[in-house]
């Protein structure tokens, strides 16, 4: 059964937008193409689909990048399983969706030749000579959320894995957002939230220098706490790093935000992945946030490459007493 049907709030989701029109003759061979070429299952009730039959190293046609964003749109997050790409393939693939974030605020984990491909490794790498540092984002975030253009999509590909744990989690914010109350709702409707890079524990342990220089580079934006997503048009909660709600001082708005990020992340919103070797995800930041559970031995190695597309502007950095 389809989880659009199990769960009537979603239902009254406006539709994803459709793929490009076609002439009827094209139409058919797309239909008989994406029946052979895309397979689609269902992983997770509340998110997260498996996407086979289709080899992401090939140029791929319109019709097909078409048909990946309308089940990306849908299940939120996608997993291509039997991937295994080059930084090359992995750019290629992924401008086919939006414009490629540069990196050029953390170029410290950036592959040597490819600034947009981000190395997201537990512990140091060396790739052709540059030291890439380890980052663990064991926090629930989105990604970007504190910058002026936040994350679209995040398309994260499987290199090398602990043999257990790892996994990554999913929280669908749709679900967040439909299921509270109409009175909190509406409480919370044109309510702004500070996104902020220093949120994170980890934050903490890095160098004085280090913070003050990531801190210079992404100061806090305010976001919308209820966005529209700009391409379903549905309602979802913008929650994850955030230090404070414009207008509210610290009392009034952190017992808010807990209770959001607490609801937000409840078991029965998320889709756990556990990761294969050349799994590709591709996830919609816009409605998702996702945790990077970091339950495997320290001595193995846990590497992916990601790039990840840049939004549309939005957000304005508060003025510090605003918040
Ligand atoms: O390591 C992971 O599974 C996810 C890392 C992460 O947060 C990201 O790539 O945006
Ligand atoms: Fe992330």
């Amino acid at each position: 059964m389809d989880a659009v049907s199990l769960f009537p709030a979603l239902d009254q989701r406006p539709k994803i937008r459709q793929p490009m029109q076609v002439d009827k003759q094209t139409s058919r061979e797309i239909r008989g193409e994406l029946m052979t070429r895309l397979n689609i299952r269902r992983l997770g009730y509340a998110l997260g689909a498996e996407v086979t039959g289709v080899d992401l190293r090939q140029p791929l046609g319109v019709e097909i990048v078409a048909a990946i964003r309308q089940a990306w749109l849908k299940h939120i997050v996608l997993c291509f399983p039997g991937q295994e790409l080059t930084p090359e393939h992995l750019m290629a693939f992924s401008e086919r969706f939006g414009d490629l974030d540069d990196n050029r605020f953390s170029q410290a984990l950036s592959h040597p030749d490819h600034a947009p491909v981000f190395l997201i490794s537990n512990s140091p790498v060396n790739i052709k000579e540059k030291r890439i540092d380890g980052a663990v984002n064991d926090h629930w975030h989105s990604d970007l959320s504190f910058s002026l253009r936040p994350s679209t999509a995040t398309i994260l590909n499987a290199q090398q894995l602990p043999e257990i744990g790892g996994d990554t989690m999913f929280a669908n914010m749709y679900m967040a957002y439909d299921a509270l109350s109409p009175a909190f709702k509406e409480a919370i409707e044109s309510l702004e939230a500070v996104h902020d890079v220093a949120v994170p524990k980890a934050f903490s342990t890095l160098s004085p220098a280090t913070q003050a220089s990531i801190r210079q580079k992404n100061p806090p934006v305010a976001h919308q706490l209820v966005r529209v997503h700009p391409e379903t048009g549905a309602k979802a909660l913008n929650v994850g790093r955030i230090s404070g709600i414009v207008g509210m001082n610290g009392d009034e708005s952190k017992p808010l935000i807990d209770f959001m990020n607490r609801h937000a992340t409840r078991y029965e919103f998320i889709y756990r992945h556990r990761w294969s070797v050349n799994d590709l995800l591709m996830w919609d930041n816009r409605c998702a946030l996702h945790y990077a559970i970091p339950d495997y031995e320290p001595t193995c190695v846990r590497l992916l490459q990601r790039c990840s597309l840049l939004g549309e502007r939005s957000g304005y950095i508060p003025s510090s007493s605003s918040n």
